[in-house]
């Protein structure tokens, strides 16, 4: 428990784990970009129809803000609430712990973070969420059930492509004394299929864009939609996995609700065929979504502004 960051109430140093050479520090362009906005209030086709054009760089759907406020909540109990959902243990479905799931080398991140998994049909899932604050089992099973729905479209993506387990993580990243020195999570691409985040007003997700760091303005209510690697791989490129990373600030704590749809482990995922032909080979090797997973939990992906290469490269080597 200790290595959580907000049990600490002040922290008036950054520790040197989390502290980063500046040169993975570039600072993002000085103006936010206002991603497409979608509103989801209308009937399912039109939202498709609207959605269609822009989900090529990622979109905000409306409205929505269901979960975020309990989130906020959780991190608010005392440390005693929550010590047995602490754990280390990558394997475990529902859990409490500090940093990112990925092999980092040893390196730190600034964030805290609530790991949930959801099957479908929810069934006994939620009993191995925590029942405090009251309603977060209620919530988090209502926005799960939802998100999923609102994601990959019934016809294109039935099946095993969207049939995984639902994973949310309620990232917490509390104040930070020097936003200049760290992250609250590396660049990454999401290894998923497809990720709607609830960011919340406070602002900190940044994209990779033509080799800058450009800021996400941050729209009450609204979602951000990300393509995972998996979209990536099934359109051939045609979809690309945005690369992103988080900044802290100074001065309030900043709580996120990351869904992440995930095909199923034996889903065997590659270019589709309506992707490839003469002039289009496949960019991408097929495998199954669990061989995906071992692989790209220690590689590194990321570490350069150029997603796309390096998850064709990392794919080649192996
Ligand atoms: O908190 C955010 O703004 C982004 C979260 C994210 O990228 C993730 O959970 O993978």
């Amino acid at each position: 428990m200790e290595s959580l960051l907000h049990s600490t109430p002040f922290h008036t140093t950054v520790p040197s784990c989390f502290i980063f050479p500046p040169d993975q520090l570039k600072p993002a362009t000085s103006t936010a970009v206002s991603l497409p906005l979608v509103d989801l209030s209308g009937r399912r086709d039109e939202v498709c129809r609207a959605m269609h054009p822009r989900l090529r760089q990622g979109s905000r759907l409306l409205p929505g803000n269901v979960g975020h406020e309990v989130s906020k909540e959780f991190f608010q109990l005392p440390v005693a609430a929550k010590a047995d959902f602490y754990s280390e243990d990558v394997n475990k479905a529902n859990r409490l712990f500090s940093g990112t799931v990925y092999d980092t080398d040893g390196e730190r991140y600034w964030r805290d973070c609530l790991h949930l998994s959801c099957s479908f049909p929810v069934g006994d899932s939620a009993k191995g969420w925590p029942d405090r604050p009251y309603r977060l089992r209620e919530v988090v099973e209502k926005y799960t059930v939802q998100t999923r729905g609102r994601g990959p479209g019934h016809d294109y993506f039935a099946g095993d492509t969207a049939g995984g387990d639902v994973v949310l993580n309620v990232n917490h990243y509390p104040p930070c004394p020097d936003p200049s020195l760290t992250l609250g999570l590396p660049p990454h691409c999401d290894r998923c299929l497809i990720t709607v985040l609830l960011p919340g007003t406070v602002p900190g997700l940044e994209v990779a864009y033509r080799g800058d760091w450009v800021k996400v303005e941050a729209v009450p209510n609204a979602f951000v939609v990300n393509f995972g690697c998996q979209l990536e791989i099934v359109t051939n490129g045609i979809l690309k996995s945005i690369e992103h990373r988080v900044m802290t600030n100074l001065r309030v704590p900043r709580t996120t609700v990351a869904t992440f749809i995930m095909p199923t482990r034996d889903c065997v995922i590659g270019p589709a065929e309506e992707f490839i032909g003469e002039d289009n080979p496949p960019c991408y090797r097929t495998l199954t979504f669990g061989e995906f997973q071992r692989i790209f939990r220690v590689v590194r992906l990321g570490s350069s502004l150029n997603c796309t290469t390096n998850l064709k490269n990392a794919q080649k080597e192996r």
